[in-house]
């Protein structure tokens, strides 16, 4: 959800007009993760003051707004050294208008101004206090109160940095958010913090780095009083000036250029030289030199930031030459199933190794009981694998929704084991249910594919999925690379279980094969095209199966309300005499599941109830399987595979169909309308 982008350029030419194009593109490049608004702050013509430029809605038209607004923004001139902020919200406060978009600022001469991804929580206590000391408000964003702070402060203590400034503020914020700060007081100077919300910096020199890390440098122990909080007695308390004054040095070379970012598809064009922040890091550029600071808490070791090297290609996150995100990341799949088994699977000996939980497998082993907890398509992945993972480690799984998790503050024990699965490793729901159950000493598992994700950092071990950039909301090749990850896992545990030999020698056969039976899959496409012009203009679908494809029908649901706005449910097959055969007749759109495994005849059964009653389902079945095809006209043939990855390619079509009824309806496929992609709010 929402991004941040800031840009940093020191000692190095650049013209305003490329600056105000930079930061529009590191915008356009966070756009996937979903957002209502956008806005840049620049220094003003004169670099006397900044100039802010807002637009509600798209990227786009904030780049016109730009560009109409060249005149005053003296697009020719070029400056040595700059800071820029930028951008795309995503409301939690107050509608999406102009005057809630960021940056925000701290007062009419905009001396502070601020971007900020988040909540915080505690805005109303510090709005009223600032009011009382004469400030005015004029957005209803929980953020305007951040800006304003800062220059409370600044009043107060003129003689603190920008950093020391920040730190303060921070110190009275409660709640989620990556900041971005800049003033007129401090030109050339950029400040970011984080705490529950990703950010990241790019290095961009022209000679090498001088070194690989960033020593983090502490300030005064912290002191988290809440008393000393606005809202407690009314008035701040004059805090310790903190850190230390030696600022450290990362560069050989003077010229430089850093990219702050709430994530690195923004920054990856730039340089793949980066730092994740922690929560908590306080992290200052002023001429040109990087320091990283953070208040020392009980516990805290010295510690250092590495830079790390991003693997990521800017091709993996363009379109290539598909349309949308969404169907590249379908089409991908071949590979990225094979990039999630790469070095983990040996098909050969038929050994499977995780290096991130290697360690902890006899920890695992003796566990009370395996937990899966996500949300959306993240949570499908779980029910899709449950049943393997009971077969193959014989421990009790639970599958959990995190949000129902923590409402209903489930008891968790030490010796449970915890997944927590994420695509993007900062879905805020998860993320709290992880430290809900680390807090009780659960073993944290992370299954996410995002490397240096908060989910990541927070685990005790973990396992990349390994599927790339996803880009489209709608999850498609993550759901798949979950689910091979959580077989693998499975894989694990039963690897000296002789009883278990044939069936996992089964079950990596079918690994091995998976990625020709998805390209097969795949050239149904122009057939699933024609079900979608069938169906696109009904009202709604109902998806039945049960066993192991019973989350492709929870799966392909989700995808089709997601894309095409159209009501669709999954519905367990075994359920239908419960309840939802009473939606059936013939004109009531019908799909249903029907593999050969265990749960066939069964199947057939639910495939008799419903053409009893006039419907026409279309069916997914097995490669020649003429018996079950014979019930109707219409229906997709997969190519068999063992069971418990059979709802890898039947997910396949599900994702196809919601793809292709969302471009004959005209939707929106890679942004579905209210959806984000990385939903870091409750
Ligand atoms: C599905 C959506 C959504 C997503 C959840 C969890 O198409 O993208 O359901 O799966 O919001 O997101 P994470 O996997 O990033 O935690
Ligand atoms: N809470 C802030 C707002 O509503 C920031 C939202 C975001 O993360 O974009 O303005």
């Amino acid at each position: 959800m929402c991004g941040i982008f800031a840009y940093l350029n020191y000692l190095t030419p650049k013209k305003r007009e490329e600056i105000l194009e930079l930061l529009v593109n590191g915008l356009k490049r966070l756009e996937y993760r979903g957002y209502d608004s956008a806005g840049v702050a620049v220094d003003s013509a004169e670099a006397k003051d900044i100039s802010i430029i807002k637009k509600s809605g798209k990227v786009a038209l904030l780049a016109e707004e730009i560009k109409n607004r060249s005149d005053e923004l003296n697009m020719g001139v070029t400056v040595d050294v700059h800071c820029g902020i930028a951008h795309t919200r995503w409301a939690t406060h107050g509608v999406p208008n102009e005057i809630n978009s960021h940056p925000q600022r701290s007062d009419l001469q905009n001396s502070f101004v601020v971007v900020h991804n988040g909540i915080i929580t505690n805005y109303k206590e510090v709005k009223v206090f600032l009011e009382k000391k004469g400030h005015h408000f004029e957005s209803d964003t929980d953020t305007e109160i951040i800006a304003k702070l800062i220059y409370h402060f600044h009043q107060q203590h003129p003689n603190f940095s920008f950093r020391e400034l920040v730190e303060h503020v921070v110190q009275q914020l409660e709640g989620a958010y990556a900041l971005c700060f800049k003033s007129k007081y401090f030109p050339g100077e950029c400040v970011a913090t984080r705490r529950g919300s990703p950010l990241l910096v790019g290095i961009k020199t022209r000679t090498r780095l001088a070194t690989d890390h960033v020593p983090i440098l502490y300030g005064k122990d912290a002191d988290s009083n809440p008393e000393h909080r606005p809202h407690g007695r009314g008035e701040f308390p004059t805090l310790p000036r903190t850190g230390s004054t030696s600022e450290f040095e990362p560069l050989e070379d003077k010229q430089v250029e850093y990219f702050f970012a709430s994530d690195a598809s923004a920054i990856i064009e730039h340089t793949n030289r980066v730092i994740y922040f922690e929560d908590d890091d306080v992290a200052a550029v002023k001429n040109g030199l990087l320091s990283i600071h953070r208040i020392r808490r009980a516990g805290d070791d010295p510690q250092k930031r590495e830079i790390t090297t991003l693997k990521m290609e800017l091709q993996q996150i363009m379109k290539g030459n598909y349309d949308f995100f969404m169907q590249k990341e379908i089409f991908e799949q071949p590979e990225s199933v094979i990039n999630t088994m790469r070095g983990r699977l040996n098909f050969e000996n038929g050994t499977v190794t995780l290096g991130g939980i290697k360690d902890y497998i006899p920890e695992i082993k003796r566990c009370r009981r395996l937990m899966l907890i996500g949300c959306g398509t993240s949570y499908h992945s779980a029910i899709a694998t449950r049943q393997l993972l009971e077969e193959l480690t014989e421990l009790p799984v639970m599958v959990e929704l995190a949000s129902d998790f923590l409402d209903r503050t489930t008891p968790v024990f030490r010796d449970d084991v915890c997944f927590f699965i994420s695509q993007s490793g900062e879905t805020a729901d998860t993320l709290m249910a992880l430290r809900y159950c680390k807090l009780r000493g659960a073993l944290i598992v992370g299954i996410t594919n995002t490397v240096g994700s908060s989910i990541c950092r927070e685990s005790h071990c973990g396992v990349h999925i390994n599927a790339g950039p996803e880009i489209g909301v709608a999850s498609t090749k993550a759901y798949t690379s979950q689910f091979i990850s959580l077989v693998m896992f499975a894989l694990v545990m039963s690897e000296d279980r002789l009883s278990l030999r044939q069936r996992r020698q089964e079950i990596i056969d079918g690994l091995k094969n998976l990625q020709n039976q998805i390209r097969d899959v795949l050239k149904l496409d122009n057939k699933v095209k024609s079900l979608a012009e069938d169906l696109y203009k009904k009202k709604s679908l109902l998806i039945m199966g049960r066993g192991y494809n019973f989350a492709t029908c929870l799966e392909g649901a989700l995808k089709v309300k997601e894309l095409t706005y159209m009501h669709s449910e999954g519905i367990m097959a075994g359920e239908l005499k419960h309840g939802p055969l009473a939606l059936v007749d013939e004109t009531m759109p019908v799909m249903m599941i029907i593999m050969r495994d265990p749960v066939y005849t069964k199947c057939m059964n639910a495939l008799q109830q419903v053409t009893a009653r006039e419907g026409k389902p279309i069916l997914i079945c097995e490669e020649n399987d003429k018996e079950t095809i014979s019930y109707s006209q219409k229906y997709l043939e997969i190519p068999r595979t063992v069971d418990c990855l059979q709802g890898i390619l039947t997910v396949i079509p599900m994702q196809l169909l919601s793809f292709h009824i969302a471009v004959l309806k005209g939707c929106n496929v890679d942004c579905p309308r209210n959806l984000a992609k990385s939903v870091t709010v409750e």
